[in-house]
């Protein structure tokens, strides 16, 4: 069960902690610690499970990518998001710092329900770990991007999908992620006013806290030890009335808004001063080719996006979490909407929110990919080696990589498709329909109602 495993883990790196700060990276100077032989055995062990320890992958496109924030207005109510953008090559600075404040490791140990000593401990590993993305690089000139507005998951912030925005940008799209205010995000920040923005004294918002008897229940379980209606149970209670689907769409909508406003020239003055200039923005946007992504409750704000704002012309919903929609919704999505599941995260009623959202004259798509899990989708299943990645189903029985390109080259061939793009990534069309030994067409998972082949419900399908 995850929480007891972390506690492992917790135990195993406090053992470390008082003998030396080390950094994950650099586990090599054995001789800067005091040697006793325990302190060294673990050390030994640690060393070992970070074995084949990965990065988070470059873009596979062929364009170089940039990064950079932007946060407007100060306000709870204002946007921020992390931008990755199509970036020139000439000039390469430095790599983004991936996760930039420690507040952030605090909320994700707090969401895991662990000991606050593990968000030290997570700081510690990956506190420094950077992303490759040029942080503050000029935009690359002469040429409109379609933009993407993704969404993150539950206890996720902006920065934790950078594999997959990294790869879209360095495929010619701007990604926008958004950092969701609505209480979801382990941690955002915002100031309290012009004074305290001007001199970056920041106020934290943490995600929500459960209450005592909720905390005891074993949540989301990827092994799919709980029965259906615990596991919805459960869930609707962390999803309380301070985070609603309908707010993060809000959210989203919002920062389309922004991203647009720029594009038309107006002047917005970044509230986090940094060195990217907004203005190079200006007229960079092939304003009618615009989509949004998400992961997990991102995928639900996908769904609820879609049906609220019809300036985004297409979704993809990677292993969306349904649970939060209205049953209203369904019927009320007339874009184009890709389903991109893991294998292990799924279970029967969450597919059966998504196949209500077929129906005839509608584009709906559903792929699964094989021995994936959950995690599959955030960058954390790049940052731990092979054994400890799977203790704690950040990785599952394929390889990190394969899935994420699989994902990605899919959803490139759908954007293209629905955006109606210039490019070659029509090549990716057979992942569309689930063509790859390591892609299950629609989904593994059985449900008890009628339904035809779900990745057959195309538009043009009468
Ligand atoms: N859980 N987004 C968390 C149960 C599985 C987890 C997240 C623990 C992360 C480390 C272990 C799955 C669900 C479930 C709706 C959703 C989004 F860093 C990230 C943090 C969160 C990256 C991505 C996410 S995961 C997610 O919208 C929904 C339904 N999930 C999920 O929440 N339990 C705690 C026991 C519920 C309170 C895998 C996991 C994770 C470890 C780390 F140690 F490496 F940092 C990160």
């Amino acid at each position: 069960m995850l929480p007891s495993k972390l506690h492992a883990l917790f135990c195993l790196c406090s053992c470390l902690a008082p003998v030396h700060p080390i950094d994950w990276q650099d586990l090599n100077p054995v001789a800067h610690i005091r040697s006793s032989a325990w302190a060294n055995k673990i050390q030994a062990l640690m060393a070992v499970a970070s074995v084949g320890q990965s990065k988070i992958p470059k873009g596979n496109g062929s364009y170089s990518v940039g990064c950079t924030d932007l946060m407007f207005d100060y306000t709870e109510k204002g946007t921020f998001l992390r931008l990755y953008y199509p970036s020139q090559e000439d000039d390469h600075h430095s790599d983004t710092l991936w996760i930039p404040n420690k507040e952030y490791f605090f909320g994700l140990s707090k969401y895991l329900g662990t000991h606050w000593l593990m968000g030290k401990i997570l700081s510690l590993f990956f506190g420094s770990m950077t992303t490759p993305a040029d942080w503050n690089s000029p935009l690359r000139t002469g040429e409109k991007y379609p933009l993407i507005v993704f969404s993150h998951g539950l206890g996720a912030f902006r920065t934790i999908y950078s594999a997959i925005c990294i790869d879209l940008a360095s495929y010619g799209f701007i990604v926008a992620a958004v950092e969701h205010r609505d209480g979801s995000a382990s941690a955002t920040y915002y100031f309290k006013d012009q004074s305290a923005a001007e001199i970056g004294n920041k106020s934290w918002l943490y995600l929500q806290s459960l209450k005592s008897e909720e905390e005891e229940m074993p949540l989301r379980n990827e092994q799919g030890c709980l029965e259906d209606e615990v596991r919805e149970s459960t869930l609707a209670f962390t999803c309380g009335p301070d985070f609603t689907v309908q707010k993060r769409a809000k959210e989203c909508s919002q920062a389309l808004d922004l991203i647009l406003d720029i594009d038309r020239g107006r002047p917005v003055k970044n509230v986090l001063d940094l060195e990217f200039d907004l203005e190079q923005l200006k007229d960079s946007i092939d304003r009618n080719k615009i989509a949004v992504i998400g992961h997990s409750f991102g995928g639900a704000t996908v769904i609820q996006t879609l049906s609220e704002d019809q300036r985004f012309r297409c979704g993809i919903a990677l292993d969306a979490w349904m649970l939060p929609l209205d049953d209203e919704i369904y019927s009320r999505i007339p874009q184009p909407l890709f389903f991109i599941n893991s294998e292990r995260f799924q279970y029967p009623s969450n597919i059966e929110k998504m196949e209500k959202c077929y129906s005839p004259g509608k584009e709906r798509k559903m792929i699964t990919i094989r021995g994936s899990v959950h995690q599959n989708f955030a960058d954390f299943t790049f940052a731990t080696g092979k054994i400890v990645g799977y203790i704690f189903t950040l990785k599952g029985d394929i390889d990190s990589n394969v899935a994420l390109d699989l994902s990605n080259r899919a959803s490139l061939a759908f954007l293209q498709k629905h955006l109606g793009l210039q490019k070659d990534f029509d090549q990716w069309d057979s992942l569309i329909e689930g063509e790859d030994d390591n892609l299950i067409p629609g989904t593994n998972i059985n449900t008890t109602s009628q339904h035809v082949t779900l990745q057959n419900s195309t538009g043009t399908e009468q």
